[in-house]
């Protein structure tokens, strides 16, 4: 986190991109100590089919996918253990981006853990399995570059391209809150700490 920071660009009205806002070198060992009690792992969605991109959370609550569907759950179903703290690294980064966006009071509860290797994409979704929309989520690039797209709030429609880099925070809420995204096929590149992965925290006000 920079206290001079002073740069926000709109990428269309509830979404607003802070270039390099956060400083991974401060989130690598908070996100090793939460991974080294709930792993990575590949999920599956109800039709079956496993997710590219290997995932895992920490906090109060966990997004999971089984065959059942996506939910919260307080669980991580792996480990049979409640889902590891949110550092307070996390919890500071996510409350001050969403405040410096204007999302002032925003207490995140569940942090979505993504982790993507060259190859690997995400189709356009919307995020909707929280229970209070007036509250944003915030994004956090961690890594190697990758194309993030918006659509809308339809699932079809022009996208407007992205491109996060590590450190990059993306606090998506108000009018864009429910907007169709994804991330495109991730390009093969190397980051000088991360090594050849991307990795993107959503803090969300899940429950
Ligand atoms: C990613 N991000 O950047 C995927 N969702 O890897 C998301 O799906 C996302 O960046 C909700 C809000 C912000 C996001
Ligand atoms: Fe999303």
């Amino acid at each position: 986190m920079n206290d001079l920071f002073s740069n926000v660009i709109e990428i269309c009205a509830g979404m607003h991109l802070l270039p390099s806002y956060a400083d991974s070198s401060e989130l690598q060992q908070p996100l090793n100590s939460v991974l080294a009690i709930s792993p990575l792992r590949q999920m599956v969605t109800s039709r079956g089919f496993s997710m590219s991109v290997h995932t895992s959370n920490c906090g109060d609550a966990g997004w999971v996918s089984d065959r059942r569907g996506y939910r919260y759950v307080n669980i991580d179903p792996l480990t049979g253990q409640p889902w590891p703290a949110m550092p307070v690294e996390f919890t500071e980064l996510a409350q001050s981006a969403a405040s410096y966006a204007g999302f002032s009071g925003f207490v995140p509860d569940a942090c979505l853990i993504n982790h993507y290797q060259p190859g690997t994409q995400m189709g356009a979704h919307q995020d909707r399995d929280e229970s209070d929309f007036s509250q944003p989520i915030v994004s956090v690039s961690l890594g190697i570059d990758a194309r993030f797209f918006v659509i809308g709030p339809e699932r079809r429609g022009t996208s407007i391209p992205v491109d996060l880099s590590d450190g990059d925070v993306v606090v998506f809420g108000g009018p864009a809150r429910k907007h169709y995204h994804g991330v495109r096929k991730l390009k093969a590149s190397t980051h000088p700490r991360f090594g050849s992965v991307r990795w993107n925290l959503t803090f969300r006000k899940a429950l």
